[in-house]
This record gives C-alpha cells, structure tokens and sequence, in this order.
C-alpha cells in the first residue's frame, strides 16, 4: 500500500502550480456563467468500478509479457485496486469475474475493507471451460442445444448472485461467447430461444434489488455470428425478461462507424441502460486505454449521460474494461478512470439551454460549435483538485512511479515468465 505521507510529498511540489491553474480555470468559467466548484463537486463524487482482471498484463491470441510483480490472485489484484483508488479516488469498487475470482466471501470482504474498496457487478464466466468442469462451453453455455450444459450455466450464473450477495454486490454482468462459425451451423432463432429460457431461469434467481445486465457483442469468439450481438437483441433480452433487466455497452463491442452515443441515447429514452464498459478501440474489442483513442466519443457519450441525468431513477453502472499489454497496468487503470472523469467534466461544462435552443432553430453550426466548447476547455485542474481534496495525488502516475509500489511488489510476488503463450 502507499503510505498518505508519501502522497503528501508527491503533492507538495505540485499544489502551488495547481492552485495557480485552478484559479485561473475558475475565472475562466466564470466569464462563461459557469461555476468551477459545483463542477469539482460532481466530479468529486463520481466514481468509475475497476476490473479485477484489468490489473493483470494481458495479451493476445499470439502473446502476453507479463511485466514485474504480477498479481497472484484475487487479493493481491484487490492490493492493486487499492492503489488505484488512493492514488485517483476515482475508482471505489471493483467488479469480480468468476471463476477467476471466486474464493470465501468473507475473505474477500476482509481485504476489500482493508484496502478501502467495496464491490462493483458481478461476472459470470461461461465462455471458457475450467478445469473441474463436467460439460464443455464449446458449442455454447447458455444458448447450448444440450439442456444440461444450460443448466451447468445457469447453475454457475446462479452461484455467483450467491457470492455477490454475501459481498455487497448488486448486479450479475452476463457476456456469453456462444454464437456460431459457420452460415448454417446454428439455427438463429432456436438458439436465441434457448438463451431467453436459460436466462430466465438466472433472472428469476435475482435479488429484488438487483440488476441484470447483458452485454452485447458484434463477434468473437464466435466469427460468424454471436447470439447477442448488438444493442437491438440486447434490448430485446432486457424487454422479454423484465424491469430488473438492462442492457450493458462496451464500447469496443460494435463495428467501427457505428454511433454509440446514439446508442446509449436509445436505451436511455427507454430505461434500458444498465451500464457501460468503457474501453476505447481502433479496430475491433482491441480493449485499448478510455480515451486514448478517440477522446471525443468518450465526450459523446457522456453528453448524453449528462442530458440524461435530470431523470432521478438514472443510475447507470460505470466500469472500465481494458486489457493492458504494454503499460503497466496500474498506470494505465488510473489514467483511464481519469479519463473517463475528464468527459464527464467537459459534458457537465455544456450550455444544455443554450443547446436547445439551436436545436429548435435547426443551428447546426452553433449546436455542435456548444459542444466542442465543452470538450475543448481543459479540465485537468478540475480533476486534480478533486484528486488533491479527497487526500488522492495531483499527479497519479508521478506519485506512483515515486513511491516505488511496482518494485516492491515484484521482490515479494514471483516473475511470472510470458514464454510459451498466446495460441494463434
Ligand atoms: C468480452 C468482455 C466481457 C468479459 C470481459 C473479460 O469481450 O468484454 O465483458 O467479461 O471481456
Ligand atoms: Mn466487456
Ligand atoms: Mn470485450
């Protein structure tokens, strides 16, 4: 763990600097009707779930170069998590995947508090086979054509709203890789009926105040088609099912020109937006760092949750899932969560009235000049003074690499050798 006075000294050099720039961002909003501190105090109080599986390196089909220090399990990856969020206090939660995570809930619960975190949504692995399983995922998990590998499924869905009740966890996150290789290997229609049964069966075994989101996916690993895969069969799902049913969108699960934003207005209008995974993508599910691609589609999309967050009964969840192969993945988890807070920043800066009103009159220009204002405007002093108030770094990866956390790590965790994989 990283000790508060090693933070406060990181902070120490940067806080006259940053004090500067505040004030001067505040003077500059003001001139635009803008108040600087109820900006900093929603930002202050939002908060981006981390993946448990986020702070392992990842790798390719081809490959994976783990670095030093690799987390041995789900405690020393919750020890990790905990850097992130003292260092950002952007990141409060952090969402398991089972089986990779599954161990006593009473251990897990002791070393989330330990290292400050509580738990996001729960997920569910159907899309691999474990070594003690009895019934392979090969042709599918829940839309299988054998119903006892549906309910080997099911069973394991089940199981994990049991674990995610005893830790504090109020949603299951299903992705499945069933879909099919070849045109006439399934028929579409009957295997998506197997899927809305089995799924049923896991939405019936829900806590009332749960949720249940289903997550969309254009392809693979199934390379012809997917049997979730796209928001339309995903909202369809959310509306056979029922109200604790909502619709989750990665960012990199559809086919490059299409227009999320759009998307997530969609579902929004029809109270179906159940969360997100923010990742950013060039190609594909390239699970790149949010926002080093394409910042203005981040912005996008947190411009329609800013329009839509006058509605009280809006809570989307908010998770990060990325696969880090070059960086270390800490680094990358903490500048991605303040990315994901940048947009969310620069939407709130929006003149909505403003933008109504050009809406009405059909400006096009001026409708989309508001909105490159907010995106424009850095708000990066923003960001580190709510970092700096909440007790985290003005500077997350400087403080880090400072405070020497990677190092000590890899003299206490076993260098963990990437010879030999990836599978082509
Ligand atoms: C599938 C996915 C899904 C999984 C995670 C490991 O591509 O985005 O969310 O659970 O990756
Ligand atoms: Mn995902
Ligand atoms: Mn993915």
């Amino acid at each position: 763990m990283i000790h508060p006075d090693r933070i406060a000294a990181a902070n120490d050099t940067a806080e006259g600097r940053l004090s500067a720039d505040y004030e001067a961002l505040g003077a500059h909003l003001d001139r635009r009707g803008i108040d600087i501190a109820a900006i900093k105090a929603k930002v202050a109080g939002y908060g981006v779930a981390v993946p448990s599986w986020g702070v392992g390196t990842g790798g390719t089909r081809f490959a994976r170069f783990p670095g030093p220090g690799e987390p041995r399990d789900i405690f020393d990856k919750l020890e990790d998590c905990g850097v992130i969020h003292k260092l950002t206090r952007a990141t409060p939660s952090v969402s398991l995947h089972i089986p990779w995570d599954a161990q006593p809930a009473a251990d897990l619960n002791s070393k989330a508090q330990e290292v400050g975190l509580t738990f996001d949504a729960m997920n569910s692995n159907t899309f691999q086979d474990q070594p003690d399983q009895a019934l392979s995922y090969k042709f599918g998990s829940l839309s299988h054509t054998d119903a006892a590998t549906r309910r080997q499924a099911i069973d394991h869905n089940i199981a994990c709203i049991e674990l995610g009740r005893q830790i504090g966890s109020k949603a299951l996150t299903i992705w499945i890789g069933d879909g099919s290789n070849f045109p006439g290997q399934t028929n579409f229609t009957r295997q998506f009926e197997r899927y809305l049964d089995a799924t049923r069966t896991v939405y019936d075994a829900l806590p009332d105040d749960w949720t249940l989101l289903t997550e969309h996916k254009i392809y693979e690993p199934a390379f012809y088609s997917t049997v979730v895969q796209d928001w339309g069969t995903n909202l369809l799902i959310a509306q056979q099912l029922g109200d604790k049913a909502k619709c989750l969108v990665d960012l990199g699960h559809h086919a490059p020109t299409v227009n999320i934003e759009m998307i997530v207005a969609r579902l929004t209008q029809f109270g179906k937006l159940g969360g997100f995974h923010f990742n950013d993508s060039k190609y594909g599910d390239d699970d790149l760092d949010t926002g080093s691609i394409d910042p203005y589609r981040l912005f996008l999309v947190f411009n329609e949750l800013v329009e839509a967050a006058h509605n009280p009964d809006f809570n989307p969840m908010h998770m990060l899932d990325q696969s880090h192969n070059v960086t270390d993945p800490i680094e990358s988890l903490m500048v991605s969560a303040t990315e994901v807070q940048r947009a969310y920043a620069q939407a709130l800066l929006v003149d909505r009235a403003a933008l109504a009103e050009c809406q009405e009159a059909n400006d096009a220009l001026m409708a989309t000049t508001l909105l490159k204002a907010g995106f424009r405007t850095d708000v990066e002093p923003i960001l580190a003074m709510a970092r700096f108030e909440a007790g985290g770094a003005i500077d997350p990866v400087a403080a880090y690499r400072a405070s020497g956390y990677r190092a000590a790590v890899a003299a206490e965790r076993p260098a963990v050798s990437g010879a030999g994989g990836g599978i082509v």
